[in-house]
């Protein structure tokens, strides 16, 4: 996956047309499209097919089966041509270890969701999951924008392992703290793909993540 701009454009609108043509008209400050069930069960995977012609693509199918389907589900991702998916890690190790073999990409975990109810029962394990998506080879974690504190201790496990944030903009968060804090991506979705120009605030938010990128103490993973 490039990292150039560091912002993942979340593209969760259930219309083809208007999805390819967003995943086109950000494609300069995109570094990679994720797509989740919304569109993916309005258009079938047909439609990572021909985003993946425009932008990399992440499958952001939170995967949490036991091993063998794990297994059938990343295979089938990956057949269509993306370059990442994202998994659950509270399944457990043999589980996200499953997916972690059948990848023909990156396999992020999620470690802690960025909504208030991640912290009623997630929160809890969360640093054992970042762990243990190190211990498997996992290419990075998913940690709350929302919660940069968060991100900040999960840099300390993950070492020089990715962090993809979500939870800018729509979700309360900021561009700058979750950078700040260590990650190296900002997923972002609504913010993007509700605004009336989608490219500009593309081009607005992957600004700001340069700035803020410029600014943190610690040098950027990768
Ligand atoms: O913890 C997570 N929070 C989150 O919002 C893990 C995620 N994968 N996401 C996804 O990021 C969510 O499903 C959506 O696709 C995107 C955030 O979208 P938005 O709140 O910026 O519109």
């Amino acid at each position: 996956m490039r990292l150039k701009t560091r912002l993942i454009l979340a593209l969760d609108v259930t219309e083809e047309g208007r999805a390819l043509k967003i995943a086109a008209d950000t494609r300069d400050y995109v570094d990679a499209v994720k797509v989740n069930f919304p569109l993916v069960l309005a258009r079938g995977m047909e439609i990572v097919d021909k985003l993946a012609k425009i932008n990399d693509v992440i499958c952001d199918f939170k995967v949490a089966d036991i091993p063998n389907t794990n297994r059938l589900v990343v295979d089938q991702v990956f057949r269509h041509r993306a370059k990442g998916v994202i998994v659950h890690g509270f399944v457990g190790e043999d589980a996200v270890r499953a997916c972690v073999e059948a990848a023909r990409g990156d396999v992020f975990v999620v470690a802690e969701m960025s909504h208030p109810g991640a912290k009623q029962f997630g929160a809890a394990v969360a640093d054992d999951i970042a762990q243990m998506a190190v211990k498997v080879g996992a290419a990075g974690i998913v940690a709350p924008a929302t919660r940069p504190d968060r991100v900040r201790l999960f840099r300390d496990i993950v070492g020089d392992k990715l962090i993809l944030s979500p939870g800018v903009g729509a979700q309360g968060g900021t561009v700058a703290d979750p950078i700040h804090a260590g990650a190296d991506y900002i997923i972002v979705g609504r913010a993007i793909y509700d605004a009336a120009n989608p490219r500009a605030e593309a081009e607005k938010i992957a600004k700001e993540i340069t700035r803020a990128s410029a600014g943190r103490a610690r040098a950027p993973s990768r």
